[in-house]
């Protein structure tokens, strides 16, 4: 690790450097220097990002267009450059470490601490879309193709059911059914977009609430951040896959599931910061389609949790076992409130 630290160009000398945050992808560490000063190192997932150059340079063409709009160094992300003067390092076995200026003063959370931090999230995915409606979307790799074609992770489920590596799905029956119950779901978005009812937008496609820093005096949006799958996408995809987290009233991977609902009132705070940040730009169609984003995108995760589950806990970092198994319950518990919440509203 000292050595990958030193080929970077710091402010003072290092004096510690620990894993951080609760990110399921990267390898993620603070880096402490006697400056003070204090910056966010990152191994990237190879095995998620095999174009990992492709993605530092969305990076980098995503990062210059924020700074355009907003120059605020805590408003945008940050690389630091290497002692050669590169943008990220490249090791000699393969592996492409970044580093990040730490934004100062900043809180991330995993739980919203009240709906108004939930709210406050909506209006920075909201804001970022609506400064990335001008930039050039041919410019951006696809790092990661078919990111949200629900029905594509639907093949890959299917897949992955049918090769059982591990023997797990005689343990998963009830979640197994429960997913291709509503497999017939999965293209109503993807179908309203291929048949140009929605348009595609530069989206960010991972809207969690800890990608998203708050200042800790006002605990308004300072940053967005986890830019790697920066990509064209559905608005919908954006605004749902924040609820699907944000507007739980527990932990994703949460083992007792009477503790898991979704929260009507995260619900409508996150939608009132999100519509704001977004101005007026979206469609009807858009706003219309806004609840199904949030009830797919839960149900393209928990799919996501469990195809993970039965390939061996692969993809998402996990410290336990049948934690994806777990991940994709309370998914399923999300998916099965929101139908009756979406439904009830739709009836009156
Ligand atoms: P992952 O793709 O694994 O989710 P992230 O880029 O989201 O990785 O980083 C993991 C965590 O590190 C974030 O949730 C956040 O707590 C912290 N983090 C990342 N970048 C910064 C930054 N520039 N300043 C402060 N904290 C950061
Ligand atoms: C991953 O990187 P992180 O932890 O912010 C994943 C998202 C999932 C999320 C589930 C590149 O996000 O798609 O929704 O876990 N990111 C990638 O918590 O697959
Ligand atoms: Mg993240």
């Amino acid at each position: 690790m000292r050595d990958i630290i030193d080929r970077f160009a710091l402010e003072g000398l290092p004096i510690s450097c620990e894993r951080y945050g609760s990110g399921h992808i990267n390898e993620t560490y603070l880096l402490v220097t006697n400056r003070p000063h204090l910056y966010i190192l990152q191994k990237v997932n190879r095995r998620v990002f095999p174009d990992a150059e492709g993605l530092m340079r969305n990076i980098l063409l995503v990062t210059e267009h924020l700074r355009r709009k907003d120059p605020d160094p805590r408003h945008s992300l940050s690389l630091v450059p290497t002692r050669e003067g590169g943008k990220y390092l490249k090791t000699e076995d393969g592996d492409l470490w970044r580093l990040y200026e730490f934004v100062t003063g900043s809180l991330c959370l995993d739980r919203a601490e009240t709906p108004a931090d939930l709210g406050q999230s909506g209006a920075a995915f909201g804001r970022f879309q609506q400064c990335m409606a001008d930039f050039p979307s041919r410019e951006l790799c696809e790092v990661l193709p078919g990111f949200h074609d629900t029905p594509a992770r639907y093949r890959a489920f299917r897949e992955a059911l049918r090769a059982d590596p591990l023997g797990r799905a005689a343990g998963a029956e009830r979640e197994i059914d429960f997913y291709l119950e509503r497999e017939k779901d999965a293209g109503f978005l993807k179908d309203l977009l291929d048949g140009g009812r929605l348009p595609l937008r530069v989206t960010h496609n991972d809207t969690k609430l800890n990608n998203v820093l708050l200042d800790d005096a006002t605990r308004k949006p300072l940053c967005v951040i986890d830019l790697d799958t920066v990509m064209p996408g559905l608005a919908a995809s954006d605004f749902g896959d924040a609820v699907r987290f944000g507007a739980s009233t527990a932990a994703e991977d949460e083992r007792d599931l009477e503790k898991v609902h979704f929260s009507r009132v995260l619900y409508e705070s996150f939608r009132e910061g999100f519509l704001y940040g977004c101005g007026d730009s979206l469609t009807p169609i858009e706003l219309e389609t806004l609840p199904d984003g949030a009830r797919l995108m839960t149900l393209e995760c928990g799919v996501r949790f469990l195809t993970d589950h039965l390939l061996g806990d692969v993809y998402f970092q996990t410290t336990r076992p049948g934690q994806n198994l777990d991940r994709a319950r309370t998914q399923m518990k999300l998916t099965v409130e929101m139908e009756q919440a979406f439904r009830r509203r739709e009836g009156c």
